[in-house]
């Protein structure tokens, strides 16, 4: 992006031509709504209070993240991000992660096993090592070499699902109950910087080893200070193939707002694959503080908190037509 133009839309100016005035909002940059921060799925809600409690105090959007979907990854009774996950078909509770920063530092863990936070293990790989990705065995020695302690994730309830399960090893992840409930979060501080996180179990009963999205950057997040940052839930598979939130963020940059953003990922994925039995959801957030998700089928929501407001936003979708 010129500067020129750039600075003109964070003006609300309409100096921008060419592919930046495609269906531009005027005010699309302008600065405006901060501190602000969005997640996915209805345990936003508390895992947003935590974040608010960074953010009011001019904390950075990175620390808010950080400590917002912690809350999420510590509930044992939740059984589809950190503690308490639904296990893989072979009985064990693998975790996957990823942060990313306002500079567009990033780090990522996935196939990790026994650690209660893995966003706090992805934010000690983008400070504390070289690399971006650790995986599995290598993800787990890093974690108790920075002083993490190892943990068993299986709760008993988690074990008795998995046992359940085993009587038919089906797997037919279903819409809105097995393939939801990542924390995905995203949050513009009141510096004006954007950061995210993204935190899961993945999908119940998946094959030991399999990674989704949600640890890889480009896919179940991604952030742009220039720009946005967007972060995904559901069916994994659906969102790599199609580099979901980096597309989300690159069509904001093309003008688009969070809405119509996500709105284009979602039917890019509806072209090409059979969504009949997958959900998938994004959502985002742009430089001005403003959101919007869109989703495959009705039934994903996400929660919302600036300094007037903390709520619910239930999520227009691809099959509800609404
Ligand atoms: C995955 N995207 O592992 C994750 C699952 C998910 O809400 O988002 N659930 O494919």
């Amino acid at each position: 992006m010129k500067r020129r133009s750039f600075v003109a839309r964070l003006m609300g100016g309409t100096i921008g031509t060419g592919i930046l005035s495609h269906k531009a909002k005027s005010n699309i940059f302008r600065p405006g709504n901060k501190p602000v921060v969005v997640s996915t799925w209805k345990f936003g809600l508390k895992a947003n209070d935590e974040a608010w409690k960074v953010l009011e105090n001019g904390g950075k959007s990175i620390d808010a993240v950080e400590q917002g979907v912690k809350i999420i990854e510590g509930d044992a009774d939740n059984m589809t991000v950190g503690i308490g996950g639904l296990p893989d078909r072979d009985g064990h509770v693998t975790l996957d992660a990823c942060i990313m920063d306002e500079t567009g530092n990033a780090g990522s863990v996935c196939f990790l096993e026994h650690i209660v936070h893995p966003v706090s293990v992805a934010r000690k790989v983008m400070e504390d090592t070289p690399h971006v990705i650790l995986s599995g065995e290598g993800a787990l020695q890093f974690a108790l070499e920075q002083g993490f302690e190892k943990t068993n994730l299986l709760t008993e309830k988690s074990e008795r699902a998995w046992e359940k399960w085993k009587k038919k090893s089906e797997y037919k992840p279903v819409i809105n109950i097995e393939n939801h409930d990542t924390i995905g979060m995203v949050a513009l501080d009141s510096n004006g910087d954007l950061s995210g996180a993204c935190t899961t179990s993945g999908l119940a009963y998946k094959m030991h080893g399999r990674v989704g999205d949600s640890p890889i950057i480009g896919a179940g997040l991604y952030v742009d200070n220039e720009v946005g940052a967007a972060t995904a839930t559901g069916m994994g598979e659906a969102v790599l193939k199609t580099c979901g939130t980096f597309l989300v963020v690159e069509l904001m940059r093309q003008g688009r707002t969070p809405s119509e953003a996500c709105k284009e990922a979602v039917l890019r994925i509806a072209k090409k694959q059979n969504y009949s039995d997958f959900q998938i959801g994004f959502l985002a957030l742009n430089k001005a503080g403003e959101s919007g998700s869109y989703c495959i089928h009705p039934g994903f929501d996400y929660a919302y908190r600036d300094s007037q407001k903390s709520e619910l936003i239930n999520s227009k979708s691809f099959t509800g037509k609404k």
